[in-house]
C-alpha cells in the first residue's frame, strides 16, 4: 500500500488499483483529500499493470461532500472540478464503491466516475440547497443526464437523501452488492467491466434522459409554481432550477460554466452564510461542556406519559415512532379514549398519504398501554407530565410520582414556563428531575428544550439529550427561567405586537411584516390558530386587551371561524371590521392617539426585543451559546433558516445598529427596550454575538 498523503492510500489488487480515502469523521473533501485523490488517480493511470480503478472510503461513510468549513475562505487548489476532470479523463474505468452516504460533492465525485456500486444501506443526495448553495461540481449537469430533468429537480431542490434501492432504480447506482464486503465486490465488479470490454461511459456524454425535457420550459415553470410556497424567501432553489434547465438546454461545458457562476454567487450570499451557520449550530447544540460525550446514559425502554391531550398525544407519538412503548395515563376514560383516537387518526392520515403502512399504524398503536392509574407508571424509565400549566397541579403530580417511580427513573415536566427547580423540590430525588419541553405540534416540531435544573444529575441531562436525538429531535440544553429560551423571547415579541396594534397598526399589518420577513405566520394569525380562549374564562377577563374583548364576543379563533380575522369555510383569513372596531375603541379608552406605523418600525419592535432578550438569556447563562438560541428559534418557531436565527440576524444587521435602535426606542417607549449589557459590550468590541 502506498500512502499518497495522510488521508489517501493507493494499492493494487492484481489488475485493479484501489484508492482509499480516510479522513474522519465523514471524508469531507478537504484540500488535502482533493489533492490526494487527483494524485492517486494519476498514479493509477500511469501504472500499466492497473486496468481499472476502484475509489472507496474508510470509516462510517463514503463522503459527506465539500468541506463546509472551507466555504467563504480563499479557495485552495485543486478544486473538486479539477479532480473530477482527472477522473473523467482516465483512460481506464473508475468505479466508486459507496457505503454510508454519498452527499453533495461526494455524490458529484461519484458521478464523475464511470460506474457506481453501493451496498443496500447506502444513501445518496445533493443536500447543497440546505446550505443555501447548489451542487457546484457538476451535480446539476450530470444528475439530470442519468435521472432526467424532473427527478433531478426534485432531488436537487429538496436536498433529500435517496436510498440505494431507489438510486439503483433510477440508474444512479449501477449495481448493489452485499452488505459488508464492498471493497471485494467492487473489485470483482471492476474485473467484470474489464472483461466486458465495454467502452468507457462518461455521464457528461449521456443525452437520453434529458432529451424529453428539451424545448419544454413549461416543465420548469410548473415545478416553480408547484413549489412556490416551499421555496418562499429562499434564493438557492431558483438557482438550482435554472442550472437544471441549463443542463437540458446547453452543451455540457457551457452548462458547467453556468452552474459555476450561480454557485459563486450563492456561496457568497448572506443566505448561504446563515444556512451554513445553522448546520454547525445544530451540531454544536448537542455538546454540553461539563457533560462529556461519553457520559453513560440511563436506559430508556419504556416511557410514561401523563396526559393524553394534544401535547401528551403528540409527545407520545415520537416515542412510538421510535419503537419505544408508552404508558399513557389520563384521569378519565373519555379523555383517554379521545387521546388514543387522535393518535390513531394522525397515523391513519400518514398512512393515507403513503408515509406509513397500515401494518405500521397497528404496530405503533400496539406499543401504547392506556391507563387511568398513575401507579401503572412504576415500570417506566422516564415519565413525562403534560398536564395543566399550574404549579400546584405539577407539584401534586411530582409528589405522587416520587412515591411511584422506580429508583433511577427520570421524571420530566413538559411545562412551557414553570420553574423546574420548584417542581423538583417536592420530590426526594431532584437529581432525577428535569424539563423536557416539546413544541406544538409535538410530533412534528423538531425542537426539544432540555431544561437542566439546579440539581439535575449530569447523566439525566445526557440521557434526555441522547433520547432527543433517538426520536429525531434537536435537543437544546437550557437553564431554568420563565419560558426558558423560546417562550421567554416570544413573550417580548408578543408584548410589542400588542402595543403596536394599540398605537396604530392593525393585526394584519404586524402579521404581514413578519410573514414577509420569512416566519410562517405572524402573532395574530398564530393566536387565531391556537385558539384565543386558551386560558381565558369570562370570570378572569379584564377586557383590557383585544384578545380578551374578542373572546367576550365569542370570537375564539379559527375553531369557530372568527378571531382577529374572519375565516371562510376554507379557513382563508380576511381582516375583520369587528376586530378593527375593538382595537380602535381600546386605543381610545387608553387615551392613545393612533399614528401611522411603518413596516420597518413593526419589524424592529417585534424582532429587536427578542434579540435583546436572547442576549440577557446568554449573559445569565441560561443558554450555553448564542447559536443554541438560534437553533431554538429555527427548529421550534419556524424562524427562516436563511436568516440564521435571531442572534445571527442581529450580526447580519450589525450589532451597533441594533443597539442604537434599541436605545432610540427606549427613549420614546420606555425601559423594555434598554439594551442588554452583553449586547452593548459585544457591539462596542466589534464582535459577533452569534459567536458568543
Ligand atoms: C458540497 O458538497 C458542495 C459542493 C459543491 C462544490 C464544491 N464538511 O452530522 P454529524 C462534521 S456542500 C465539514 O454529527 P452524522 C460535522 O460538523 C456539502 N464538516 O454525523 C460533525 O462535526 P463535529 C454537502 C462536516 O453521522 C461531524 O462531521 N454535504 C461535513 O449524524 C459529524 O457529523 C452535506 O451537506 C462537511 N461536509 O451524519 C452533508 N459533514 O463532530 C453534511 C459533516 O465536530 N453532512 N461534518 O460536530 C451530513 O449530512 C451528516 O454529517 C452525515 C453524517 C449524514 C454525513
Amino acid at each position: 500500500m502506498t500512502a499518497i498523503n495522510d488521508v489517501v492510500d493507493l494499492t493494487r489488487e492484481g489488475e485493479i488499483a484501489v484508492i482509499t480515502l480516510d479522513s474522519p469523521p465523514v471524508n469531507a473533501l478537504s484540500a488535502q483529500l482533493r489533492a490526494g485523490i487527483a494524485q492517486a488517480v494519476e498514479q493509477a493511470v500511469a501504472d500499466d499493470a492497473a486496468k481499472a480503478i476502484v475509489l472507496t472510503c474508510a470509516g462510517r461513510t463514503f463522503c459527506a461532500g465539500a468541506d463546509i468549513t472551507e466555504f467563504g475562505k480563499p479557495p485552495k487548489d485543486p478544486s473538486l472540478s479539477a479532480v473530477q476532470a482527472v477522473i473523467e479523463a482516465a483512460p481506464k474505468p473508475v468505479i466508486a464503491a459507496i457505503h454510508g452516504t454519498a452527499l453533495g460533492g461526494g455524490l458529484e465525485l461519484a458521478l464523475s466516475c464511470h460506474y457506481r456500486v453501493a451496498v443496500p444501506s447506502a444513501r445518496c443526495g445533493l443536500p447543497e440547497v440546505k446550505l443555501g448553495i447548489l451542487p457546484g461540481a457538476g451535480g446539476t449537469q450530470r444528475l439530470p443526464r442519468i435521472v432526467g430533468a424532473e427527478q433531478a429537480l426534485e432531488m436537487i431542490t429538496s436536498g433529500a437523501h435517496v436510498t440505494a434501492k431507489d438510486a439503483a432504480a433510477m440508474g444512479l447506482f449501477d449495481k448493489l452488492v452485499a452488505e459488508g464486503n464492498l471493497r471485494e465486490d467492487a473489485i470483482a465488479f471492476a474485473r467484470e467491466v474489464i472483461a466486458s470490454g465495454a467502452p468507457l461511459k462518461k455521464v457528461r456524454d449521456l443525452d437520453e434522459a434529458i432529451a424529453p425535457a428539451r424545448g419544454k420550459p413549461e416543465i420548469f415553470a410548473e415545478f416553480r409554481k408547484k413549489n412556490a410556497r416551499k421555496f418562499r424567501g429562499f434564493e438557492a432553489p431558483e438557482a438550482c432550477i435554472q442550472a437544471v434547465e441549463a443542463a437540458v438546454e446547453k452543451p455540457f461545458e457551457e452548462g458547467l460554466k453556468f452552474e459555476r457562476a450561480l454557485f459563486e454567487k450563492l456561496v457568497a450570499s448572506e443566505q448561504s452564510a446563515a444556512q451554513r451557520y445553522a448546520f454547525f449550530a445544530e451540531r454544536e447544540a448537542a455538546k454540553i461542556p461539563d457533560i462529556p460525550k461519553d457520559t453513560p446514559t440511563r436506559e430508556i425502554a419504556r416511557v410514561g406519559m401523563i396526559g393524553a391531550g394534544t401535547m401528551g398525544g403528540g409527545i407520545s407519538m415520537n416515542f412510538l415512532n421510535a419503537g419505544i412503548p408508552v404508558t399513557i395515563v389520563e384521569t378519565n376514560q373519555d379523555a383517554l379514549d379521545r387521546g388514543l383516537a387522535t393518535i390513531r387518526k394522525n397515523y391513519e392520515n400518514s398512512a393515507k398519504r403513503g408515509r406509513l403502512s397500515m401494518e405500521d399504524v397497528e404496530k405503533r398503536m400496539a406499543l401504547i398501554t392506556p391507563s387511568l392509574a398513575l401507579d401503572d407508571l412504576a415500570d417506566c424509565d422516564l415519565v413525562i407530565e403534560a398536564v395543566f400549566e399550574l404549579m400546584e397541579v405539577k407539584k401534586e403530580i411530582f409528589t405522587k410520582l416520587d412515591g411511584i417511580c422506580k429508583p433511577g427513573a427520570i421524571m420530566a415536566s413538559n411545562t412551557s414556563y414553570l420553574d423546574i427547580d420548584k417542581i423538583a423540590s417536592v420530590t426526594s430525588r431532584p437529581g432525577d428531575v428535569l424539563g423536557m419541553h416539546f413544541f406544538s405540534p409535538a410530533n412534528v416540531m423538531r425542537l426539544l428544550e432540555v431544561v437542566r435544573g439546579e440539581k439535575t444529575e449530569k447523566d439525566v441531562v445526557a440521557t434526555a439529550m441522547a433520547l432527543g436525538k433517538r426520536i429525531g429531535k434537536v435537543a437544546v440544553c437550557v437553564g431554568v427561567a420563565h419560558g426558558f429560551v423560546g417562550n421567554r423571547m416570544l413573550s417580548e415579541r408578543q408584548r410589542e405586537a400588542n402595543n403596536l396594534i394599540m398605537e396604530g397598526a392593525m393585526p394584519w399589518d404586524v402579521d404581514r411584516v413578519l410573514h414577509d420577513f420569512g416566519l410562517p405566520m405572524g402573532p395574530f394569525a398564530m393566536a387565531d390558530l391556537a385558539g384565543l380562549d386558551l386560558g381565558w374564562t369570562p370570570e378572569n377577563s379584564t377586557g383590557e386587551t383585544a384578545k380578551e374583548r374578542l373572546c367576550e364576543i365569542d370570537r375564539r379563533g379559527q375553531k369557530n371561524g372568527k378571531g382577529f380575522y374572519d375565516y371562510d369555510e376554507n379557513r382563508k383569513a380576511t381582516p375583520s371590521k369587528v376586530t378593527e372596531e375593538i382595537i380602535l375603541d381600546l386605543s381610545r379608552a387608553k387615551g392613545i392617539t393612533r399614528r401611522a406605523i411603518s413596516d420597518q418600525e413593526i419589524l424592529e419592535r417585534c424582532i429587536y426585543p427578542m434579540i435583546n432578550e436572547g442576549a440577557k438569556i446568554l449573559q445569565e447563562g441560561k443558554a450555553l451559546r448564542a447559536s443554541d438560541i438560534d437553533i431554538v428559534w429555527l427548529t421550534g418557531y419556524g424562524w427562516p433558516v436563511y436568516r440564521g436565527g435571531p442572534m445571527f440576524y442581529a450580526d447580519t444587521i450589525g450589532l451597533d445598529k441594533v443597539v442604537a435602535a434599541l436605545e432610540t426606542y427606549a427613549k420614546s417607549l420606555g425601559p423594555d427596550f434598554e439594551p442588554a449589557e452583553l449586547l452593548v459590550r459585544t457591539a462596542k468590541e466589534g464582535k459577533r454575538i452569534s459567536e458568543m
